[in-house]
């Protein structure tokens, strides 16, 4: 019996186990340049299989929150150079997260102050979080964004290829793109977000068309067994919606299987909320959106995430469900979560006011069992 503990193949990578790390935005890299408390950060939590880091935008454009650390400068990618030599010398692997947040986002963080963009001119409606020049942290309501023209689109697909090899130059072990919770690629998959009426709209071929390319585009790059995807078919995560998720998703699945990716990274249900969640008027079946991908032949690991614990993740892996399991929030409060995990030792909890932005409280002062001791 294959179980939570034991060592995979995720295509060109090899994991130790399939406790993976989750991208999780902390807002602790001004300029977005990746620093030394990011190192530290990310060395003390290299006992996950795999770690897929916060989303790191791909251009300016595709920020959305302040102090998010971006793939798009020389500087980043020499910080992030120590990131992954810190996490390798300690046995971990680690991914990066290519992110374009589309409409999430407010002028102040755009280049020249510009409105934010997005498949339609639809305002996503959620919240944003900044920083201010006094250091405090603020949640904004995201700006108006304006539509992409076709040519532009094809710009953000070259982006994030240069994005894929700029994270192999920065020792990455892959990358997980981000085609989840409501950020560009999702605001292309979604009737909710998308109200485009030329090839990236409309059908659901159409408004798959964004995710494929960019999809192609970083396999070619870096190959496909270095490239994973995080999708969350349900999510109401800022602001998005879709009107028949399952046959949305299903040709997703097929159009994905055919492409021999590392893994397929899933949400289900509400982002950091309930698992259960639907859209008005829908009902989405999870195993039937992974039966569609292996019936039409996909093979890449199947990673699933939200509100799993040490008992739901073990019965998702041995039960075959799943081939990993990722966490979130328990990975902030538990440096060692797979230590901890294979002993069965009580968690610490984490504490929501030091999430995002702030320094070293609630971010590396978390104690492992051994600094504990
Ligand atoms: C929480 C706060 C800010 C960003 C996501 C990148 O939901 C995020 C995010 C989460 O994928």
């Amino acid at each position: 019996m294959t179980t939570l503990f034991d060592p995979m193949k995720l295509g060109d990578i090899d994991v130790s186990n399939r406790v993976a790390m989750a991208p999780l935005t902390r807002n602790r890299s001004p300029k977005a340049i990746p620093n030394d408390l990011n190192v530290t950060y990310y060395e003390q939590r290299a006992g996950a299989g795999l770690i897929i880091t916060e989303g790191t935008p791909v251009t300016q454009q595709g920020q959305g929150y302040s102090d998010v650390p971006g793939l798009y400068l020389p500087q980043a990618v020499d910080g992030w150079k120590k990131v992954t030599a810190a996490v390798h010398a300690k046995g971990g692997k680690i991914v990066t997260q290519l992110w374009h947040v589309g409409r999430v986002s407010h002028t102040s963080l755009q280049p020249s102050g510009a409105a934010p963009v997005a498949p339609s001119p639809v305002p996503a409606g959620g919240k944003t979080f900044i920083i201010n020049d006094d250091g405090t942290g603020a949640f904004l309501e995201t700006s108006e964004p304006r539509a992409l023209e076709a040519s532009e689109i094809a710009e953000i697909v070259e982006d994030f290829r240069r994005a894929a090899r700029a994270a192999l130059d920065a020792g990455f072990d892959g990358v997980e793109i981000h085609g989840a919770n409501g950020y560009l690629i999702d605001q292309f998959l979604k009737t909710g977000a998308n109200q485009r009426t030329d090839e990236y709209g409309g059908s659901i071929e159409n408004r798959t068309r964004f995710l494929l390319q960019v999809v192609d585009a970083v396999t070619r790059e870096i190959g496909p067994g270095r490239t994973g995807l995080r999708l969350s078919p349900t999510t109401p995560a800022n602001g998005i919606s879709d009107k028949d998720p399952q046959a949305l998703f299903n040709y997703v699945a097929e159009q994905l299987a055919t492409r021999e990716l590392s893994f397929i990274h899933v949400i289900e249900g509400a982002t950091g909320g309930e698992r259960g969640f639907q859209y008005e008027g829908t009902t989405f079946d999870y195993e039937a959106f992974k039966a569609a991908f292996r019936k039409a032949g996909g093979k890449a690991a199947w990673m699933v995430n939200n509100g799993y614990n040490r008992e739901s993740a073990m019965q998702a892996v041995e039960s075959g469900r799943a081939d990993l399991v990722s966490f979130g929030r328990l990975f902030i409060a538990n440096p060692d979560l797979v230590e901890r995990f294979k002993s069965g030792t009580v968690l610490n909890e984490p504490d929501r006011d030091t999430f995002y932005g702030g320094g070293a409280k609630g971010y590396t002062d978390y104690p492992s069992l051994q600094s504990a001791a």
